[in-house]
């Protein structure tokens, strides 16, 4: 059963099953992004000990991956913040001006943002936890504006926080973050609960292409969907389409039944600029990670077409 847009999953959906990583309970949300002409990504993997970590997988064609057998452990100058990041979970990827940051959600005293930076995937350079509990969902986007670094985040709580509402906010060195404006919230039907920022938002002539997630509650818990909005190039706060309609919501066994059951959340985009392709990733019931594909022009013209009149 599949529900309509103009998302269409890949064939041989889930893409990562938790057979990829010896010892791993689950495997989704997780981060991919185009590495000269392979890929590499940053792995959720919950293991059967219970743990939950991040790991790094390399990709020659984005879709057979090879996933490392242990998580990430970065040098962390800052032991007052505990380990970094052996706990993690939930990452996205931003390149900005050739150098990838890391920023995912870990532990320290309830749920704060990490950020790391890497040119190579292997050595890996702590920086800060850029924002305090209770927070997460935290994107950077992948260029300066007038200088500044600028981040989605979302307030969250130490639980399953049913609230939530995305704001932006911009630091002159990644570390201070400050100017924190409000994006959006709930609104009715499937993110009428809590919404957070996905992938990393894409530049366009519409201005900026940003997926995220949405949240409604029923008797039996979250269902999690995804839908897009269309934000202001400059002042991406300001909201200029935002879809009423989801684009992807669980309706396949493998979105319905997992970890948490009726969650798609979705992570990371690969944008093929040739043919206008694009690849979703996204972590499917708290399980395993499916793959989705849609015309960028498409997607554009849904969130046009599909908005609430006002936000
Ligand atoms: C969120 C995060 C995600 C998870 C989702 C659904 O709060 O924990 O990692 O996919 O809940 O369980």
């Amino acid at each position: 059963m599949t529900n309509g847009s103009v998302f269409t999953r890949y064939e041989k959906n889930p893409l990562i099953t938790p057979a990829a990583v010896p010892g791993a309970n689950t495997i989704f949300n997780s981060a991919v992004v185009p590495f000269g002409d392979k890929y590499v990504g940053v792995f959720r993997v919950d293991t059967d000990d219970g743990g939950c970590g991040l790991h790094v997988g390399r990709s020659k064609d984005a879709l057979n991956w090879d996933i490392a057998p242990r998580p990430l452990d970065i040098p962390n100058p800052y032991p007052v913040l505990g380990p970094q990041p052996m706990f993690g979970y939930d990452p996205r990827i931003a390149e900005i001006e050739g150098t990838y940051y890391v920023t995912w959600c870990n532990e320290y005293h309830g749920p704060a943002i990490g950020m790391a930076k890497t040119k190579d995937f292997k050595a890996f350079e702590f920086i800060e936890n850029v924002l305090p509990p209770f927070n997460r969902n935290a994107v950077l986007f992948p260029r300066r504006f007038n200088g500044q670094y600028l981040m989605f985040h979302r307030p969250s709580d130490p639980g399953h926080t049913p609230f939530g509402d995305i704001f932006v906010c911009s630091s002159p060195d990644l570390v201070h973050w400050g100017h924190h404006r409000w994006v959006f919230g709930p609104r009715g039907g499937w993110q009428s609960k809590k919404v957070g920022a996905g992938p990393v938002p894409i530049e366009t002539d519409e201005g900026w292409l940003m997926i995220y997630h949405g949240v409604k509650i029923t008797c039996s818990g979250f269902i999690y969907s995804a839908g897009a909005a269309l934000l202001d190039r400059d002042e991406p706060w300001k909201v200029l389409y935002r879809t009423r309609r989801y684009l992807l919501a669980p309706t396949e066994y493998y979105e319905r039944v997992g970890d948490v059951p009726n969650v798609v959340f979705p992570v990371a985009t690969l944008l093929d600029q040739k043919t206008g392709r694009l690849a979703l990733y996204y972590g499917c019931a708290d399980t395993c990670i499916g793959l989705a594909y849609a015309q960028l022009g498409d997607v554009i013209e849904f969130v046009k077409r599909n908005s609430f009149s006002s936000n």
